[in-house]
C-alpha cells in the first residue's frame, strides 16, 4: 500500500480557553468568523494532497463532528477519507492517557491503512504548512521521526518541547516543557521549540507505541516519553518550519498556539492589522471550512445613526444597522442595532446585540443576546462582578448567555 496516513489529535480539553471550551473541545472552537481551529490542520493536509486522515476526538466532540460532517466529508472515493474516530476504549476500560496513548489505542486503523509514513499533527494552532515539504525533508534525512520546529522567545519556551539540534538537523537534545529552557547557541533570546507535529515511519511508530504501552512509569505522551527515548538513537530530525513555502506567500513563520484567551484574542487582532502576518486570502492555498448557506452581510444606516465600520471582518448572514464597529471580527448571523459601539472584539456568531450598547475588548460566544444599553469592557471592576474576565482584561461572554434581560 504505502503512502501517507494523517492522524490529527483533536481531543484537547482546552481548559485555559474556558469558557469557550465549556461546551466544545478546543479544536471545535470557532476562529476568524468562518472557521474552527481544526480547519487549519485539516487544510494543511488537504492542500498537500494527503487525503487519508483520521481525526482522534475525546472531550465534548459533538460540534466538531457536526462541523466535519458538514464541511469535510469525503464520500464515494476509495481510499480517500477524513474520518473522526471517537475514543472507544479499544485497549481496556480507560480513555486516552497522553497523546501517544491516543494513537496506540487506534493502532489497528494504522495497520488497516498500511501507510509508509504516519503524520501525527495537533489541531490547536493557527498556521499554514505544506506537509509534503516536511515529508520530503524526512525522506532526505532518512529519519525515523521528524519533528517540526520554530524559534520562540526564551520567555515563552517553557510551555513547549525545547529542542537542541546539530548542524545536520539531527535532534541532540529534547526537554518537554522545561522550567529553564535552553537558548539556541548564538541566539540567547530564543529557543527552538516543537510544534507538536510528527512524521513517523510506520514500523517505528508501531514498535515504539507497543513498547511504551507496557511501561509502567510512562505517561504515554509523545513529548514526555517517545521523543526523549528516540532522539539519543540519532534517528530524529528537526524540520525548520521557516523553510516551508506556501504558494503565493512569503513564509512569515506565523504559528500561533491559541490556547489561552489572550492568545486567541490576539490572533484575531493579527488578522486585522494593516500588514497582517497571517492571511485568510490566498487562492493558491484555499482555507476550506463548512460555510452555511447564508445571504451576504447587510450593512445599513439607521434613521438617526450612520453606520461606521473599519478594520473589521463581517461574516455572512450578519445584519448591522446604524452601528459603529472598529477592529472586530463578527461571525455568522451577527445582528447589531443602532448606536451600538463595538471595538477590539471577537463575536463568534448567532449573536444579537441591541441598540446603544458599548462593547470593548470582548469575546462573545455563540447564541448570546445582549439587551439594549449594555456596557461591556469599560469598567474593569464592574466587568469582574458580572462576567468572566481574563487576566489581561478581556471579557468573555459564554455561549447562550442573555445579558441585561
Ligand atoms: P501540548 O501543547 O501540551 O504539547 P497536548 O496537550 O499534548 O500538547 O496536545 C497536543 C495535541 O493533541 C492537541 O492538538 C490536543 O488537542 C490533542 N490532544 C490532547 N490530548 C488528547 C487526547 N487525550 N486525545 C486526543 N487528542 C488529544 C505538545 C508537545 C510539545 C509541543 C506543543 C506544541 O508535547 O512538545 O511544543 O505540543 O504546541
Ligand atoms: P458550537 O457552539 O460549537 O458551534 P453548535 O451550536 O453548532 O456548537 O452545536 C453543534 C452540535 O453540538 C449540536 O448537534 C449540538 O447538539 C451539540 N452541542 C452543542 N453544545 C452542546 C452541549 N453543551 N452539550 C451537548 N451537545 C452540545
Amino acid at each position: 500500500m504505502g503512502g501517507v496516513l494523517g492522524m490529527i489529535l483533536a481531543g484537547g480539553e482546552g481548559s485555559r480557553l474556558r469558557p469557550l471550551t465549556d461546551s466544545r473541545t478546543k479544536p471545535a472552537v470557532p476562529f476568524g468568523g468562518s472557521y474552527r481551529l481544526i480547519d487549519f490542520a485539516l487544510n494543511n493536509f488537504v492542500n498537500a494532497d494527503f487525503l487519508k486522515i483520521y481525526v482522534l476526538t475525546q472531550f465534548k466532540s459533538q460540534s466538531l463532528y457536526v462541523h466535519m460532517k458538514k464541511g469535510w466529508n469525503i464520500t464515494g472515493i476509495t481510499d480517500r477519507f477524513i474520518d473522526p474516530i471517537p475514543a472507544q476504549m479499544r485497549m481496556g476500560k480507560r480513555w486516552y492517557d497522553g497523546t501517544a496513548d491516543a494513537i496506540y489505542q487506534n493502532l489497528s486503523f494504522i495497520e488497516l491503512a498500511e501507510p509508509e509514513h504516519v503524520c501525527i499533527f495537533g489541531s490547536d494552532h493557527i498556521y499554514k504548512m505544506d506537509i509534503k515539504q516536511m515529508l520530503n525533508f524526512h525522506k532526505e534525512k532518512e529519519a525515523e521521526l521528524t519533528v517540526s520546529a520554530l524559534r520562540m522567545p526564551l520567555s515563552e519556551a517553557s510551555a513547549f518541547g525545547v529542542i537542541e539540534v546539530d548542524e545536520n538537523g539531527c535532534m541532540i537534545g529534547f526537554e518537554e516543557k522545561p522550567t529553564n529552557p535552553k537558548s539556541i547557541p548564538g541566539d540567547p533570546e530564543n529557543a527552538l521549540v516543537s510544534m507538536g507535529n510528527y512524521i513517523f515511519n510506520k514500523e517505528t511508530l508501531c514498535t515504539e507505541l507497543e513498547e511504551d504501552a507496557v511501561k509502567e512509569d510512562s505517561s504515554h505522551d509523545f513529548g514526555k516519553d517517545i521523543i526523549p527515548k528516540l532522539f539519543p538513537l540519532g534517528q530524529v530530525y528537526v524540520y525548520d518550519f521557516t523553510t516551508n513555502i506556501i504558494p503565493g506567500e512569503k513564509n512569515t513563520g506565523y504559528w500561533r498556539d491559541v490556547g489561552t484567551i489572550e492568545a486567541y484574542w490576539q490572533a484575531h487582532m493579527d488578522l486585522l492589522s494593516e500588514d497582517a502576518p497571517f492571511s485568510l486570502y490566498n487562492r493558491q492555498w484555499q482555507l476550506h471550512t463548512h460555510y452555511p448557506p447564508l445571504p451576504p452581510a447587510t450593512i445599513l444606516d439607521s434613521e438617526n445613526s450612520k453606520v461606521d465600520i473599519n478594520n473589521c471582518m463581517i461574516s455572512a448572514g450578519s445584519y448591522i444597522r446604524g452601528a459603529q464597529i472598529h477592529k472586530s471580527i463578527l461571525g455568522f448571523r451577527t445582528n447589531v442595532d443602532h448606536d451600538t459601539m463595538i471595538s477590539e472584539s471577537v463575536i463568534l456568531g448567532d449573536v444579537k446585540i441591541g441598540a446603544n450598547c458599548s462593547i470593548r475588548k470582548a469575546i462573545i460566544d455563540k447564541n448570546v443576546h445582549i439587551a439594549p444599553g449594555t456596557v461591556i469592557g469599560e469598567n474593569p471592576e464592574e466587568d469582574k462582578k458580572n462576567y468572566h474576565v481574563s487576566d489581561e482584561g478581556i471579557v468573555v461572554i459564554p455561549k447562550g448567555a442573555k445579558i441585561g434581560y
